[in-house]
């Protein structure tokens, strides 16, 4: 433990780099100073003999005219609305990296075959092509010098390189005289420093970072040299960006090169064990998605950065003055620059045209969510740590107690023996299958954690396998590397290395991971990697990995590899297969193929708490809509308002669970008396109440890509006053979350847009008035609203877990709109194995419409009645309760029906209050398909 405390204090924000202290930040940000000043033409030109087009791809080479270095450049028109552009060096000295897309895309995109050729007299200054069913999209790339735009009937949506900021660092010798680096500019330096400077001196400076590099006291050995890419994009038109987690910073982007209220340094994507995160800062932390979204009225459009090594991205804003598209007033225009340490160009351009396209687009690129087992949205409890068997028993009698239900219970790092993940510590745990037993005959789960790092240790069957298969990353001496974490000295196997994952895999199975059970899931941590002896206490970049490839190149990946992995090894454990469960800390794109993540180590602070919403809503928009912050806060002790505001908001955030650090004070649910406990009791019911809604939601994402909280820009697309908005969201789209995230507070302000009518969650009163209204806050819940024009379906019964409401019949809200109409789904299978897959599963369409209510089913599978396991062993589930808000007209009988048995109506008891009408027990089935009428 004091090894713990020591290292962790030992962790400062001046342990990581700013972009002045990084070599190639320095260079790409003063390449781009140098091309915005006045007489600058970038040298990189078409070479226009070698253009080709087939099969919807534009190839050709470009020229570097200032030392005749080539590329080849290549741009696919993809299915989908999607556009790739990869530009590779033509004669590299040696291949550069170029296999993120092994791990990010699910395949290679097709490429589409709706395009025409235009103008071929444009051939000498342009080559340009419009594609799309109606031709409307188009590309252009212009030839001297190499830029490229993408528009919509005639109206620009992004362009790349339009400022000259194309910068592709060639592979080069050291002592080639010819290949001396380009830059003359160097923006560390302030300029009386930049007077004294000799000739040589300058030239010394330049050099600096170019094949070596140190930070505090570091040694990056860099013998590549310098090999970065950089690139400008710009979204014409569009005033917000969205996107590039994982940072604290709002939800539509800050510009960043300083000005009003801009950031001095660019936004860095670099996965690091950031301790004790700042707030409102570009600053990386333990996940990258170098996806970024663009959004206007009227369209969106995305960019994702295919690349896994250090990336920075500035972003800067201009208000045209001149009328741009004809909306008659002054828009402002997006322009970003792109750059990584290494590897490949390789860009894909969404462009939508809404939202929803766009994550359809992405999605179908790098993989939707995996639907995850039923239990992973109910709630979870951690820990570091739960001391042993006995508080683990302790703790789960304690819900029980306290009639608040829970699903899982989590073991940190103390319940190994010794750090050495897939062990126990027999003297806190001594039987852990016995442990888990009892907790799962209680429809619960529980986790344990598995940390990337191998404590070296030879009597560690973990260590000797890996070492003996010889899949540890190497140092650049070939080595295996040596790095310290918890168990003090470490090994790291190569996740990317594929003997590495067949391995891992393994070592789930319940023969191999002793003490494991059907109840146990994982959860990993620290997989940044977080090495405390490196530099920025993670791997150095010169680490050898699989097929020589230099750790520096695939660094944003490593966690991810380490993540599916893990998520295969569950899902390989049991046979027919499960679906797993494991939380990951870091992150890239197509995380969301193996699980949820969470925010890591916040603070018990106010400001933490409203900075979990617009965290979570980007991570969403970026791909990954399963996600979390610790509730309650990681480090420090919250006070209990702070608590159940936490509470409050997490039970309407996709990932919720309780966790704290070692060093706090116990604080389940229930330790702060009443009426603290009620409060934090109400809040995990609602989101057992809506559990139902929540996994329909969760298996729509896993479909269609759609995020599960939503801000609310992607709800009102067309409402300019939403764009930038972070203090409040959607659930899917209808319910309207409004987190309280200050204390003592008892009123608030929401935002109600659009002309809809909305309903207060809890009382289902009419909201008066529209735009901006102060509501009144209590202690006991946050304000929540129902949209009109939904459904929801609700479980209403306590029980003391998600699986306890197996069986529970269902509780239908119908919100009605201004119409007098509403819709919603219900999505429900087995909520563990892959049975879904072949059309097991329950999925409901409800319709309020002309006094009519239906339900109907989307499974289009085929699969039908008794031919659907799913149904067949759960055909008797009913609905026990409809309630109607907003009816108008007032039922006198309200009838009935099956839609197959239409001669056997049957009246139905219902009870009017105002304008609320309560059925129940219609005696109607959710598997079948029925009829409601309303008869005046
Ligand atoms: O494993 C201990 C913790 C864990 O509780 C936390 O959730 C992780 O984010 N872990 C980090 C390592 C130490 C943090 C100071």
């Amino acid at each position: 433990m004091v090894v713990t405390i020591l290292v962790v204090s030992a962790v400062k924000p001046q342990d990581f780099r700013t972009c002045a202290q990084t070599s190639f930040c320095r260079r790409n940000r003063a390449y781009a100073d140098k091309a915005t000043s006045g007489s600058f033409i970038s040298p990189y030109n078409v070479i226009k003999d070698t253009i080709n087009i087939e099969d919807g791809i534009i190839s050709g080479e470009l020229i570097n005219t200032e030392n005749r270095v080539l590329f080849i450049f290549e741009i696919h028109i993809l299915i989908n609305n999607s556009v790739r552009i990869r530009i590779n060096e033509k004669n590299p000295l040696k291949p550069r990296y170029d296999r993120v897309k092994y791990w990010s895309l699910i395949q290679e995109p097709s490429n589409t075959l709706e395009y025409t050729e235009n103008s071929i007299n444009g051939k000498d200054m342009f080559t340009s092509l419009s594609f799309g069913i109606d031709r409307n999209h188009k590309v252009i790339i212009y030839h001297t010098p190499f830029h490229i735009e993408l528009l919509i009937n005639d109206v620009p949506i992004i362009t790349f390189n339009n400022r000259g900021f194309f910068n592709f660092e060639h592979l080069r010798k050291k002592d080639d005289p010819v290949n001396k680096p380009e830059l003359v500019i160097q923006p560390d330096i302030n300029a009386e420093e930049a007077e004294i400077q000799t000739e040589e001196e300058k030239e010394e400076k330049q050099e600096e970072g170019l094949w070596e590099e140190t930070f505090n006291g570091k040694i990056d050995s860099k013998p590549n040299g310098p090999e970065s890419i950089g690139l400008d994009i710009s979204f014409p038109g569009f005033g917000h960006v969205y996107g590039i987690p994982e940072h604290t910073t709002t939800l539509s982007l800050k510009e960043t090169r300083g000005g009003d209220g801009g950031y001095n340094d660019p936004y860095r994507l670099y996965n690091l064990d950031v301790f004790e995160y700042d707030l409102d800062s570009p600053t990386a932390l333990y996940g990258s998605i170098p996806f970024m979204l663009a959004h206007r009225k009227g369209a969106s459009a995305a960019i994702l950065w295919l690349n896994a090594a250090e990336t920075w991205i500035d972003i800067v804003k201009s208000k045209d003055d001149k009328s741009f598209l004809g909306f008659g007033k002054a828009t402002p225009s997006t322009h970003t620059h792109w750059f990584s340490e290494s590897g490949i160009i390789d860009v894909f351009a969404f462009l939508g045209p809404t939202t929803s396209d766009i994550f359809e687009q992405y999605g179908s690129l790098t993989g939707f969510t995996a639907l995850p087992q039923s239990f992973a949205i109910g709630y979870h409890q951690c820990r570091w740590n739960y001391l042993n068997q006995r508080d683990v028993a302790e703790v789960d009698a304690g819900f029980d107690e306290n009639d608040i239900p829970y699903d899982v219970i989590w073991l940190d790092i103390e319940h190994t023996d010794g750090k050495k993940y897939f062990t126990w510590d027999k003297t806190k745990f001594s039987d852990p299958e016995k442990m888990q037993k009892d907790i799962g005959r209680k429809g619960r789960k529980m986790v344990t954690i598995v940390d990337p790092h191998v404590k070296r240790d030879d009597n560690y069957y973990i260590y000797k396998e890996a070492k003996d298969l010889d899949i540890l990353i190497k140092d650049k001496d070939g080595k295996a590397f040596d790095g310290w974490c918890w168990p003090g000295s470490s090994v790291y196997p190569d996740w990317t290395n594929p003997k590495a994952q067949d391995w891992f895999v393994k070592k789930f199975a319940f023969d191999q991971y002793e003490g494991s059970t059907e109840y146990l899931f994982i959860w990993n941590d620290m997989n940044e990697p977080a090495v405390f002896s490196g530099p920025e206490i993670t791997a150095p970049k010169d680490l050898i990995h699989y097929e020589g490839w230099e750790h520096r190149n695939l660094h944003n990946l490593f966690g991810m590899a380490f993540h599916a992995a893990t998520s295969q090894g569950l899902i390989n454990r049991t046979n027919p297969n499960h679906r797993p469960f494991v939380l990951s800390r870091s992150f890239f794109v197509g995380s969301q193929r193996f699980g949820p993540i969470w925010t890591g180590d916040n603070f018990a602070k106010w400001d933490h708490l409203a900075a979990s919403s617009p965290m979570l809503l980007t991570i969403g928009i970026s791909g990954i809509p399963f996600s979390g912050a610790d509730v309650g806060g990681f480090f420090g002790n919250p006070e209990p308002e702070l608590l159940v505001r936490w509470y409050q908001t997490g039970a309407f955030q996709p990932f919720f669970r309780g966790h704290a650090h070692i060093d706090t004070k116990r604080r389940e649910p229930w330790l702060f008396g009443e009426p603290y406990t009620s409060y934090i009791r109400d809040a995990i019911r609602q989101r057992y109440i809506l559990l139902p809604f929540w996994y329909t939601l969760f298996q729509e994402a896993s479909t269609n890509g759609m995020p599960i909280i939503r801000p609310m820009f992607v709800v009102f697309p067309d409402n300019e006053e939403t764009f930038a908005m972070e203090d409040q969201y959607f659930v899917g789209n209808s319910l309207l979350v409004k987190p309280i995230t200050s204390q003592g507070q008892t009123s608030t302000e929401v935002y109600f847009a659009g002309k809809d009518i909305y309903y207060d969650y809890y009382t289902f009163k009419k909201v008066q008035g529209s735009g901006k209204v102060r509501v009144d806050v209590l202690m006991n819940k946050i304000p929540v609203f129902l949209r009109g024009g939904s459904i929801i379906p609700r479980r209403q019964r306590f029980r003391r877990s998600s699986l306890a409401m197996y069986s529970d019949p269902f509780t239908l809200i119908v919100a009605l709109n201004k119409k007098g109409e509403a819709t919603g789904t219900l999505y429900l299978d087995d909520g563990k194995s892959y049975e879904y897959q072949k059309g097991h599963y329950i999925y409901r369409k409800f319709n309020f419409t002309s006094g009519k209510f239906t339900s109907t089913s989307l499974n289009n599978d085929q699969v039908q009645n008794d031919e659907n396991n799913y149904i067949r062993s759960n055909k008797f589930i009913k609905i026990e309760r409809i309630i109607i808000l907003g009816i108008d007209k007032l039922p006198k009988k309200i009838i009935g029906y099956y839609n197959d048995l239409i001669d056997d109506k049957k009246e139905l008891e219902f009870k009017i209050s105002k304008d609320i009408v309560i059925i129940r027990n219609p005696k109607l089935l959710i598997s079948n398909d029925w009829t409601i009428e309303f008869v005046n």
